[in-house]
């Protein structure tokens, strides 16, 4: 078994511990309204997935992470990638700016915190598993937390994955980020029912986006 070469973060103190929930969620939000008016001045010339309407959720869930802990992230992946950091101690909101600059919004990596993003639906399940299995085997005391949209529930990919990490006990929790759209077609649409059940290392969050699937709402032409 491949031994993960784990970047354990030096000794920063966890800065979600530091905050309170108010300035976190200030800070998001501030971040992302940064991120929307960048786009509407064509500051940006990629397309980005802003994030509303989780803040709350998101920092709830992200008091239970742990400095070194995985963090998978999706399209979405602003909220993450910053949580993330300021778990490992870190204020990230300038490089993030800079990441998404240059065209990488979709595709956040970063290796200080083990902290990655795949655009493609349902793409991180599979890399959660086999994290989550070289930590148990490890003996590490970091988890794998996998965020997904509601769309990648439609997923076979995702499916097996939950499957593995339920029957093999793995370090791993699944973060369901329902907004109840895949694009814009809620799940009645797409598979009959609203409800799935899935294993308990399968958790789900409710949320109501406020902002568009892509981009602002506000026609730009570069
Ligand atoms: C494998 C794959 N199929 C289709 C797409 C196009 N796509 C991008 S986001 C998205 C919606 C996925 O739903 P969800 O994860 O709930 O994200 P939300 O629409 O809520 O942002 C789709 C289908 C993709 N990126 N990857
Ligand atoms: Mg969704």
């Amino acid at each position: 078994m491949h031994n993960l070469k784990q970047k354990k973060p030096a000794a920063r103190h966890n800065l979600i511990h530091r905050l309170s929930t108010k300035a976190i969620v200030d800070r998001l939000v501030g971040f992302e309204n940064k991120i929307a008016d960048e786009f509407e001045q064509k500051k940006i010339l990629f397309p980005v997935h802003l994030v509303g309407g989780n803040e709350k959720q998101l920092v709830e869930i992200f008091r239970e992470v742990k400095p070194g802990d995985y963090v998978l992230s999706t399209h979405r992946s602003h909220y993450h990638y910053l949580l993330a950091g300021l778990v490992n101690g870190i204020d990230a909101r300038d490089e993030l700016e800079k990441k998404i600059k240059a065209g990488k919004s979709m595709s956040v990596f970063d290796s200080r915190f083990n902290f990655l993003t795949s655009a493609i639906v349902a793409g991180t399940p599979p890399y959660a598993v086999g994290i989550a299995w070289s930590l148990k085997q490890d003996g590490s005391e970091n988890k794998v937390w996998c965020f997904i949209g509601d769309g990648a529930e439609d997923e076979g990919h995702f499916a097996e994955a939950a499957r593995y990490v339920d029957g093999w006990d793995l370090p791993c929790t699944f973060v369901i980020e329902d907004n109840n759209l895949s694009v814009e077609t809620p799940k009645e649409e797409r598979y009959g029912k609203n409800r799935m059940m899935w294993p308990k290392c399968v958790m789900r969050y409710r949320y109501e986006r406020t902002r568009p699937h892509v981009g602002t709402g506000k026609f730009v032409s570069f």
